[in-house]
Formats: structure tokens, C-alpha cells, sequence
């Protein structure tokens, strides 16, 4: 299975490091056959070159879209030298055998990146090249692929190893590596067409990034993204798989808050715990904890303003996994990064994709993000009480939670501050319950506070135990039949409610 090298086939478009392998085959007396540009390099260099035109006894045609796409040169490359029938039709058509095939592909990505026009991008989607480089690769048992200038050395290596030979193995570890070249290279021209709403699809393996290890330690892990597009990691251990969960829901959650007074956020398992708007990060951070400074140890910590030192010497008090805000001042950082492992990043301003994917039996779930924002022209009041200003504010803040949290949620809020929240409970009376529970051992007042509701109350039960703990103000999104049993109660026991007719479930 160890096979020496007798012919090549070279076709580069970046001549850049080909030389010493030119002057290695030359060594070998290998033939090489080449294509224009990289046969000129050849000559150029004083080593023998045939160009393809001589084996296909046709020009380059079509300004250069077809050179070697011809039964001359894929026959020299796919045939099977142990196949009887292949061997007798390589000498009826007088096919010269081609035992290596080097390619370096039209740079499409770059020319993308470049900000060039159309058809110069179209033009530089490479036909013959990406076909010589899985033509070969499909036949590793004879032919030998280097599919990129990344190989050079490797290639070089088993060379001079093998003294001008390969082994089957070296042969089908460059296959595999020119199959994930020319993938990648295939994704890369389906992101440039797939100009779709679908984004998700854009996400390809060769941005595979193994983790530690899953959710648990005997779970393997793989995060498929581009971390660093969104983040610049200044300080801390790895991201572990629940760690990536828990930044990507508080992103999410920090979204709803893009552009409000300074707003700080603490999330565990992906719900927050403590959110609070002030006028200083340090009061909005102060405040987020005091929602649950239980909960809030080892919890990531997000901000949607910049960190400064105040702040900073706050935070680092507190046990945290990561801490993430759009900037942090020099001296801030140099007391956060006090901490070794605690992660530091900085967001960028960077829109996620707006498309969401889980697996789903054998296959996968596909839906848009949850991105509409409940806002004040959505919110209808249904009680003879009006909400006051402060209530409505309390409300859309307290909404902007619970959409982020996960069903069945109640949310209370006061002040612009998150005081409790029922998550992930099976009924929403039960989420209301832990809610009051958390606000209880926290010794909240509720009088006066506001309750947020991620889905319509299919009862009257939820407004009536509201009301007994000192809730005022209610929205929810309406639309259970039984809706009018929960207005009537809200109207007889001076209960505001606002409808918004939007429902933020999260499963
Ligand atoms: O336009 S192509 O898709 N048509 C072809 O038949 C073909 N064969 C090789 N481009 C083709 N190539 C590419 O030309 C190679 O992948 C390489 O990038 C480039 C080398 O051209 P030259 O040797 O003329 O510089």
C-alpha cells in the first residue's frame, strides 16, 4: 500500500510555499503536469512542466473556467490500479496516470471579505479545483491530495519519510483533510447566497469547538459558534458548556435592556435572579443582588453599561463565574481579574441570529427568536383601576423578565427591581406561590409591587393570591376564556391589569 510518486498534477492559485515541494518531486523525478499561472511558476523556477493542455489537447476556454475539467485529467485521477477494466480503458483512451494532486483553491472567502462586487465573488467560486481535490481524495487507495497550503509540511514530511512514496495511510489522512477543505470552502459559498432569515444554517463544523466536557462530566460536548465574534475574553478559565448556556441567556435577557438607564443582571441555570435599572452600575448591581444573594453565588453576572471601579470592587466580593458587560474601565478589570477563574468578557455590538434550533426526536426543531419587547403601546388596560406611571414601568420591566424565564413564570417587581420569581414551575399558581415564598425569605414588602405573568391565567386563583400579598398591578398577556373571572376579581379588589395580547412562553 505504500505507493510511490511518479506523476503530479499542480494547480495553485497562491504559488507561496510550493517551492520546496517543486524541488522535492523534481528530486523524486516526478512529471508534473500544470495549469497557466502555477506552470509559468514552474518553468520560472527551471523545473520541467507539462502544461494540461497537452494531455487534453484542448486550451483553457472560457477565460479560464474550464482547464482541467477534462475525462483526460479526472480519468489520471480517479482510475483504480487494481480494477482490471479501469487499467485496459486508461491505455484504450491513452490516459496519463496522475498519482498527486496539489490544489490551491480560488480564494472565495477572502475575495467575499474584500467588499468586491459580484461577479468578481462568482468568479472566484472554484469549479475545477474543488473537483480535483474531491476526485483525488475519493480515490486515496492511488492518489495522493494536498488540498491546501496547511498540508504543505505534513505532505513534505511523509515525502521524506517514505522517500518519495506514501502510505495508505498518509493518503487517506490528506483525503480527509481535502474533504474538509473543500466543505468548508462549500459552506463558505453557501453563506455567501444564503442571504435567508434561517441564519442558523450559517453555523459550520469547522467552527467546532470541543469542550470540557457536556452538561455533565460524562457527557461529551461540542459548542458549533463563533464565540470570539461575539466576545472578547479578557481574563478567566475556559467556557464550559453550562457556562455557554447561562451567557447565552443572559444576553438575551440583557438585550430587552439595550439603551435603558444602567441595568445589571445575575442569572443561575439560565434564570435571572436578580435584575435592577439605576442610575449608577453599582446601585444596579447592589440592588440585582439583593433580590436573591443566595442564588447570586456562582451566577454570571451581566451588565449593559460600562463596569467602573465602584462597581468592580463591589462585584468582586461575590463568588461569580463570569462577568460580561459592553466595557470595563482599566482599573475595574484590575480588580476583577483578581479572581483566576472568573470569566471576563466584553460584549460586542453584535445582533445574534434571530433563529432558534434544538434537537427534537430524530431531527431538529427550527423557530424565530421570541423578539418582540413588550412595550407601553402594546399594553391595553381591562381594569376600571388605571396603573400608575411607576406600575407601568414596574410592568414592562417585569414583563421583559419573565419572557426571558422559564414557563411557568411569575415575576414581582418594585422600583425598577426584580424582588422574586417563580421559574419553570408545571402550574402557574405554583409559580406564583414560589414567587411570594422567595419574596417572603428575602423579607420583601410586596405592597405595591408588580406581577408579571408569561402566559394568560386560566384561573382566578393567581389574582386573588396576588392581591392578598400586597400586588397592585398585573400584565399578562390575556386570552384564556376565563379571562373575565380574573378582570372582575381585579375590579372588585382596586387591581389594575394590563393585557398585552403577546405571549412569551419559553419551554
Ligand atoms: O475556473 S476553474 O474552476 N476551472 C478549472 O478547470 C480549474 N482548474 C483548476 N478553476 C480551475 N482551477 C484553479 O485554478 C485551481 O483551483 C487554482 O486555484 C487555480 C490555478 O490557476 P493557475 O495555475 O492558472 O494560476
Amino acid at each position: 500500500t505504500t505507493k510511490s510518486i511518479k506523476s503530479a498534477l499542480i494547480s495553485v492559485f497562491d504559488k507561496e510555499g510550493l517551492e520546496p515541494i517543486l524541488q522535492k518531486l523534481n528530486e523524486y523525478g516526478v512529471t508534473i503536469y500544470s495549469t497557466g499561472g502555477t506552470e509559468t511558476f514552474i518553468k520560472n523556477l527551471g523545473i520541467d512542466v507539462v502544461p494540461v493542455e497537452e494531455v487534453t489537447s484542448y486550451p483553457s476556454i472560457l477565460g479560464g473556467r474550464v482547464k482541467t475539467l477534462h475525462p483526460k485529467i479526472f480519468g489520471g485521477i480517479l482510475n483504480r490500479q487494481d480494477h482490471e477494466g479501469d487499467v485496459a480503458q486508461m491505455q484504450e483512451f491513452n490516459i496519463p496516470q496522475i498519482d498527486l494532486v496539489i490544489v490551491d483553491l480560488y480564494p472565495f472567502e477572502k475575495t467575499v471579505a474584500s467588499g468586491a462586487d459580484e461577479a468578481d465573488i462568482i468568479e472566484k467560486i472554484d469549479i475545477g479545483g474543488i473537483s480535483l481535490i474531491r476526485a483525488a481524495a475519493k480515490n486515496f487507495k492511488d492518489t495522493v491530495i494536498v488540498a491546501s497550503v496547511n498540508e504543505y509540511a505534513t505532505f513534505l514530511d511523509m515525502l521524506t519519510q517514505n522517500n518519495g512514496a506514501t502510505t495508505l495511510e498518509n493518503r487517506k489522512f490528506l483525503a480527509t483533510k481535502a474533504f474538509h477543505t473543500s466543505s468548508h470552502y462549500d459552506s463558505a459559498i453557501f453563506n455567501y447566497f444564503n442571504t435567508d432569515a434561517n441564519d442558523t444554517l450559517k453555523i459550520s463544523v469547522d467552527q467546532a469547538q470541543v469542550l470540557r466536557y457536556g452538561e455533565n462530566p460524562h457527557q461529551k460536548g461540542t459548542f458549533f459558534g463563533d464565540f470570539d465574534n461575539i466576545f472578547t475574553k479578557l481574563h478567566g478559565k475556559e467556557l464550559s458548556y453550562n457556562n455557554l448556556l447561562d451567557v447565552d441567556a443572559a444576553v438575551n435577557l440583557m438585550n430587552e435592556f439595550k439603551g435603558d438607564n444602567p441595568t445589571f443582571a445575575i442569572l443561575k441555570h439560565n434564570n435571572a435572579c436578580g435584575v435592577a435599572t439605576r442610575n449608577t452600575i453599582k446601585q444596579a448591581y447592589l440592588d440585582a443582588l439583593a433580590g436573591d444573594p443566595t442564588s447570586a453565588f456562582g451566577g454570571v453576572l451581566i451588565a449593559n453599561a460600562v463596569i467602573d471601579v465602584p462597581a468592580a470592587e463591589e462585584i468582586n466580593k461575590l463568588f461569580c463565574e463570569i462577568v460580561i458587560a459592553p466595557g470595563y474601565e482599566d482599573a475595574a478589570l484590575a480588580i476583577l481579574q483578581e479572581k483566576k477563574n472568573r470569566i471576563i468578557l466584553v460584549q460586542k455590538n453584535i445582533e445574534l441570529p434571530t433563529t432558534q434550533v434544538r434537537t427534537c426526536l430524530n431531527g431538529y426543531l427550527v423557530q424565530d427568536k421570541d423578539l418582540i419587547t413588550d412595550s407601553r403601546d402594546l399594553l391595553k388596560v381591562v381594569t376600571e383601576k388605571e396603573p400608575t406611571a411607576q406600575e407601568i414601568d414596574d410592568m414592562l420591566f417585569a414583563s421583559k423578565i419573565s419572557k426571558h424565564t422559564k414557563s411557568n413564570t411569575i415575576v414581582f417587581a418594585k422600583n425598577g427591581q426584580l424582588i422574586a420569581s417563580g421559574t419553570g414551575q408545571t402550574s402557574r399558581v405554583d409559580a406564583l406561590r414560589h414567587a411570594v415564598d422567595k419574596a417572603n425569605s428575602f423579607n420583601f414588602d410586596l405592597n405595591g409591587a408588580v406581577m408579571a405573568s408569561d402566559a394568560f391565567f386560566p384561573f382566578p386563583d393567581c389574582v386573588e393570591l396576588a392581591k392578598n400579598v400586597g400586588i397592585t398591578a398585573v400584565i399578562q398577556p390575556g386570552g384564556s376564556i376565563k379571562d373575565e373571572l380574573s378582570i372582575t376579581y381585579c375590579n372588585e379588589n382596586n387591581l389594575a391589569m394590563v393585557l398585552t395580547g403577546v405571549r412569551h412562553f419559553k419551554h
